[in-house]
C-alpha cells in the first residue's frame, strides 16, 4: 500500500555535523544573523513565548547580551503594554521627565534625602511648578559632614549653575560633558529651559557594557511580542507600544483561520510578523509571501506533547530543512523553535536552515525567568510549563491550541506538561555558554559567519551506537559541566 511508503524525518540526534578543514577559531566565529526581515541580532537566540519563561526583565535580559526576548500572552492587554514599556525605557539614554525624579524648591534637605532614597536614586533637578530647572541637587550634597541643616531648603543645598543639555543631544557629547565636569547627571532641558529628561552617567556607562545589545534605531532594546492571530487589538496594542516584532503564536499554522488572521494583523502594523508555528513545505509556501519569518516547530519541545496526544508532528531537523528550503528561496527568515537541549542541537538547526533558534527550557531556570526558585530534595529547581499545559491555558488564553475554554477542568484536551526544570543561575552564564558551543560548531565546520556556515554545513547519519558514543559513555560523571548533563 501507498500508505506504507513512508519518508523519513530525522531529529537533532539523528545527525551530527561532519567535520571540515577549517581556519576559523570558534571565538572568531561571528553568531550575528537576523530573526525576521527588520530584526538583525548578535546571537542568532530567542527565549521562547512562554508564562515561565519570557516577561521583561528576560527580555531586557536577552537584548542586552545579543539575543531577542518574545513576550508571552499569557496576561491581558494592559499588562502586555506595561510589559512592553518596561522593556523599551530599559536602556533609554534620556531619562522622560515623566520618569524623572525631581524636588520641589519648597522641599527641606531632609524631605529630598528622604525622596532620594525612596526613589533610589542619587540625585534630582530641582524644579519649580512650571518645569523649570532651579538647581540640582546629589546625595554627596548633603552628606552630614557638609554645612547644610536638615531643615533647610533645598534651595540652600543644591548647586544652582546647573550644566544643562538641549534636547535631542548626542548620547556622545552629554558623556564629554560629565566627564569634563564630573558630574553623575545632566538634565535635558527645551528652549524655555524647561525640563524634558535626565541623562545619567549609570545609563551610559550601562549602555557600553553592553555592546552587543540588539537595539532599535532610537537605541532601545527591542523585544518580540507572541499574539494570538484573533485578536487584532492585542497586535494593535502591541505594535503601538513598541513591539518590534509581533509572533504570531499557533501551534498549527497551516491553518486558513489563522493565515487570514495573521494576514490581516501583517496589514495593520509596522512591526515585523512572524508567523508560526509550521512544520512542511507546503505550509511554508503559504507564508513566505507575507511573512517576516516564520518559525518551525511541530512537537519537539520538551515539555510538549502534541505529538503523544494527537499522533502529529514532524521531527525537527526535517521539518526545519523543508521550510528552510521554501523559506530561503523567497529570502524570509526561519527559527527553530523547541527540542533544543544542548548547544549542539542550536547549532545543527542553524546547519538545517534555520537563521535563529528559540528555547524554553534552556533558559525557564535561569534567574530571569519568571517564577520562584523551590527545592525539591536538596536540589533547587524553578517551575516550567508548556503553554497547552491545564496551568496554563486555566491562567490565559487557551487559543494557542485552537480549542474553546471548557466548563469543567477535567474537560481541558492539554497538549503540554507542568513541570520543574533544575535552577541554572543568571541568563548570562546560559546564553554564554550557548553561544560559545554554537561558535564551537561553526569552527569544526571552517564557517566564520551564519550564512557562510548555512551554505558549507553537512550532516552524516547517526546510529543509536553513534548516539551512545557520542554522549559521556562509560564513566561516572564526577563534576557537572557547565553545558552538559546526560540525560
Ligand atoms: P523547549 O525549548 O524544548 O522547552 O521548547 C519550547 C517551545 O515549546 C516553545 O517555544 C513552544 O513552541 C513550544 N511549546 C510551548 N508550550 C507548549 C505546549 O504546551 N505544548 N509547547
Amino acid at each position: 500500500s501507498s500508505k506504507l511508503q513512508v519518508p523519513e524525518a530525522l531529529t537533532f540526534d539523528d545527525v551530527l555535523l561532519r567535520p571540515k578543514e577549517s581556519r576559523v577559531e570558534p571565538d572568531d566565529a561571528d553568531l550575528s544573523s537576523r530573526v525576521s526581515t527588520n530584526v538583525e541580532v548578535s546571537v542568532p537566540i530567542l527565549s521562547a513565548a512562554m508564562d515561565t519563561v519570557t516577561e521583561s526583565e528576560m527580555a531586557i535580559a536577552m537584548a542586552r547580551h545579543g539575543g531577542l526576548g518574545v513576550l508571552h500572552r499569557n496576561m491581558n492587554i494592559d499588562e502586555m503594554v506595561e510589559e512592553i514599556e518596561r522593556v523599551k525605557s530599559a536602556d533609554e539614554l534620556v531619562i522622560p521627565y515623566d520618569d524623572v525624579v525631581t524636588a520641589d524648591p519648597e522641599m527641606t534637605v531632609r524631605e529630598v534625602d528622604n525622596l532620594m532614597a525612596h526613589e533610589g536614586v542619587g540625585g534630582a533637578p530641582v524644579v519649580n511648578t512650571r518645569g523649570e530647572v532651579l538647581g540640582i541637587i546629589s546625595s554627596t550634597d548633603i552628606r552630614p559632614h557638609l554645612e547644610v541643616n536638615e531643615d533647610d531648603p533645598v534651595t540652600e543645598a543644591m548647586t544652582d549653575e546647573v550644566i544643562t543639555v538641549d534636547e535631542g543631544v548626542d548620547p556622545r557629547d552629554a558623556f564629554d560633558l560629565m566627564y569634563e565636569h564630573k558630574i553623575e547627571r545632566v538634565p535635558v532641558v527645551d528652549d524655555e529651559n524647561l525640563l524634558v529628561g535626565l541623562v545619567t552617567m549609570q545609563g551610559i556607562l550601562q549602555r557600553r557594557e553592553y555592546s552587543e545589545a540588539v537595539r532599535d534605531e532610537d537605541g532601545r532594546l527591542r523585544l518580540g511580542v507572541a499574539v494570538s492571530p484573533f485578536e487584532e487589538d492585542r497586535a494593535a496594542a502591541a505594535d503601538e507600544a513598541g513591539a518590534d516584532v509581533l509572533f504570531i503564536d499557533t501551534a498549527h499554522a497551516h491553518n486558513r483561520n489563522v493565515i487570514e488572521g495573521a494576514r490581516d494583523i501583517k496589514e495593520s502594523v509596522d512591526a515585523d510578523v512572524v508567523v508560526g508555528n509550521v512544520g512542511t513545505r507546503e505550509a511554508a509556501a503559504e507564508l513566505v509571501d507575507f511573512a517576516d519569518g516564520i518559525k518551525v516547530g511541530i512537537g519537539p519541545g520538551s515539555i510538549c506533547t502534541t505529538r503523544v496526544v494527537s499522533g502529529a508532528g514532524m521531527p525537527q531537523i526535517t521539518a526545519v530543512a523543508q521550510v528552510a528550503d521554501v523559506a530561503s528561496e523567497h529570502d524570509v527568515p526561519v527559527i527553530a523553535d523547541g527540542g533544543i537541549r544542548y548547544s549542539g542541537d542550536a547549532i545543527k538547526a542553524v546547519a538545517a536552515g534555520a537563521d535563529a533558534v528559540m528555547l524554553g527550557s534552556y533558559f525557564a531556570g535561569t534567574d530571569e525567568a519568571p517564577g520562584r526558585v523551590v527545592t525539591m530534595n536538596g536540589k533547587k529547581y524553578k517551575q516550567y510549563r508548556g503553554m497547552g499545559s491545564v496551568g496554563a491555558m486555566k491562567s490565559g488564553d487557551s487559543d494557542r491550541y485552537l480549542k474553546e475554554e471548557p466548563d469543567e477542568e477535567e474537560d481541558y484536551v492539554p497538549e503540554g506538561v507542568e513541570a520543574a526544570t533544575p535552577y541554572k543561575g543568571t541568563l548570562k552564564s546560559e546564553l554564554h555558554q550557548l553561544a560559545g558551543g554554537m561558535q564551537s560548531g561553526m569552527g569544526y565546520v571552517g564557517a566564520e559567519t551564519i550564512p557562510e556556515f548555512k551554505e558549507r554545513s553537512e550532516f552524516v547519519r547517526v546510529s543509536s551506537a553513534g548516539q551512545a558514543e557520542s554522549h559521556a559513555h562509560d564513566v561516572v560523571i564526577t563534576d557537572e559541566a557547565p553545558n552538559y548533563s546526560p540525560d
